[in-house]
């Protein structure tokens, strides 16, 4: 090789090196943080329906028999069996739930286990945020808490409900911790939960959650969504909202 040739295709050879590790630096891949290692546990069951801890009836005149009984046992039930069919031959395959919801991306891949996965995981956790008979305020810690951020219990309501009134098309609206046991309310689109970390804007604990899709009300309340909301307020079961704020900080 003619030394000419030689310095020339040595220079290119550098600067071709010193591109490269620009446009590494600069792509965006760079910036993606890596993947969360596959969770330790893993599950050995399909995904089923949880049974209701009381009567579809029980919930009347807040939330009417036939309501209920289509939203657990058809909506529901659409949720596990779609999810059961969307995680097969995926990473997911195997994974616990909310180990799903924490992996979960906003990839169109990911599309139908992310609906469904918050679908399943979303009316789980709201079957066990209402409870006949129940009602009233909360106390203890979350009281304290509920009044620290917002002042009283009415205030919360009042953003509570505003909050639900302004999702557009269906979704749902949220009270979360952060793990500061700080208090926040959040709206999620479709069945988007607080729990989806590389989806959602503010990641929390959910603390108590209310669909507001047309299926959860429409047979009784038809286009009037803030009695709903109203109603949801006398079937809360506010202990186990308590619990649950416990173990979130
Ligand atoms: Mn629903």
């Amino acid at each position: 090789m003619e030394k000419r040739t030689f310095l020339k295709s040595g220079l290119f050879l550098g600067f071709a090196a010193a591109a490269s590790s620009f446009i590494e630096a600069c792509s965006p891949k760079a910036a993606v943080p890596a993947p969360p290692p596959p969770p330790a546990r893993r599950r050995t069951e399909p995904f089923s329906l949880p049974k209701l801890g009381f009567y579809a009836g029980d919930l009347e005149p807040n939330i009417d028999k036939q309501t209920m009984e289509i939203h657990h046992g058809k909506h529901h039930n659409a949720y596990v069996t779609n999810l059961n069919d969307a995680v097969k031959d995926t990473i997911y395959t195997d994974y616990e739930l909310t180990d799903i919801l924490e992996r979960i991306t906003d990839a169109d891949a990911d599309k139908k286990i992310r609906n469904n996965a918050g679908g399943h995981w979303n009316h789980t956790f709201f079957w066990e945020t209402i409870t006949p008979g129940a009602g009233g305020v909360p106390t203890g810690k979350l009281a304290e808490a509920i009044d620290k951020t917002f002042e009283s219990y009415d205030k919360f309501r009042e953003q509570f409900t505003a909050a639900a009134k302004s999702v557009f098309g269906s979704g749902w609206v949220w009270l979360c911790a952060d793990k500061k046991g700080n208090l926040f309310i959040s709206t999620t689109p479709n069945q988007d939960n607080p729990l989806m970390k590389n989806i959602v804007k503010q990641q929390g604990t959910p603390i108590i959650g209310l669909d507001v899709w047309e299926h959860a009300y429409y047979l009784k309340y038809q286009n009037k969504r803030p009695d709903y909301i109203n109603a949801f307020y006398n079937i809360i079961n506010w202990k186990t909202a308590a619990e649950r704020y416990e173990q979130a900080r």
